[in-house]
C-alpha cells in the first residue's frame, strides 16, 4: 500500500490528504513533525531529500515528492471523481487557476508568515538549505493577498465552484489557502459573501474535514 508522509498540522500535506480522501486511495500515513525538524533528518532526507511533506511513496519504489505530482498520478489511477477537468478547456482552466491560487494567495501567505514568525528565523523557505527572513516580505505578502482575495471574490460572484462547473484541484487548493490565511489571522470571509457561500460548500465535503 503506498505511503503518505503526512504533517498533520501543515496546510500542504492536507491539499494531497484531500485528494486521496476523494479519490479513495487507500495508503498508510506518517506523520513527520515538522516543529522538532524531522524534515531535515537524514532518515526523511532519504525519502525526500526537497524535505518538505506531502510525499507518497508507490508499492513499486516510486517516490512523489509534491502535490503537483501526487494529484498527476491519483487523476491517473483512479479517474473517477476527475479533478483535473475532462474537456481540454477544463483542463487549462483547473490548471490555471491551481497555479494562480498557488502562486498569488498560498506563496503570499507563506511569505507573511515565514518571514515573521519567530519560531521560523532563517527558515523563511522550506528546503534543505536556511534562509534568513526578510520582514519586507512579510509586508508584500499580506498586500498581495489582499489584493488576489478582492479578485477571487469578483470570479467567484455567480460560480458555483473555482474552475469548472463542478469541485477541482483547484477548489481544494483554494480552500486549503484561505483556511491557511488563518495562521496570519486573514478572515478571506470578511466582506467577500461569494467566497464564504464557496466555502460553506467546501465544508460539506467530508475530506475538507481531514
Ligand atoms: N511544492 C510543495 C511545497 C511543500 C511544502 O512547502 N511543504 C511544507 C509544509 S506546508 C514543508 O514541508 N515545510 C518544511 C519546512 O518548513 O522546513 C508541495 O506543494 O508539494
Amino acid at each position: 500500500m503506498p505511503v503518505f508522509y503526512d504533517c498533520s498540522t501543515a496546510p500542504s500535506p492536507r491539499r494531497a490528504r484531500i485528494v486521496l480522501a476523494e479519490k479513495g486511495v487507500a495508503h498508510d500515513v506518517r506523520q513527520i513533525d515538522l516543529a522538532s525538524g524531522e524534515q531535515l533528518s537524514p532518515e526523511f532526507r532519504a525519502i525526500n531529500p526537497a524535505c518538505t511533506v506531502p510525499v507518497l511513496a508507490l508499492d513499486d519504489g516510486a517516490v512523489l515528492t509534491d502535490n503537483a505530482g501526487i494529484a498527476a498520478w491519483a487523476e491517473a489511477v483512479q479517474p473517477d471523481p476527475p479533478l483535473l477537468g475532462t474537456t481540454a478547456l477544463e483542463k487549462a482552466a483547473v490548471a490555471s487557476w491551481n497555479s494562480r491560487i498557488e502562486g498569488e494567495c498560498f506563496m503570499a501567505i507563506a511569505e507573511v508568515l515565514r518571514n515573521r514568525a519567530k519560531g521560523m528565523k532563517d527558515r523563511a523557505l522550506p528546503g534543505p538549505e536556511n534562509y534568513p527572513q526578510i520582514p519586507e516580505l512579510a509586508e508584500r505578502g499580506r498586500a498581495r493577498l489582499g489584493h488576489f482575495l478582492d479578485r477571487f471574490e469578483a470570479h467567484m460572484a455567480g460560480r458555483g465552484w473555482v474552475a469548472t462547473n463542478d469541485f477541482t484541484l483547484a477548489d481544494i487548493t483554494a480552500g486549503v489557502a484561505l483556511d491557511f490565511a488563518q495562521w496570519i489571522k486573514v478572515d478571506a470571509n470578511e466582506g467577500r459573501p461569494a467566497i464564504a457561500a464557496w466555502r460553506e460548500r467546501l465544508a460539506q465535503r467530508p475530506s475538507f474535514a481531514l
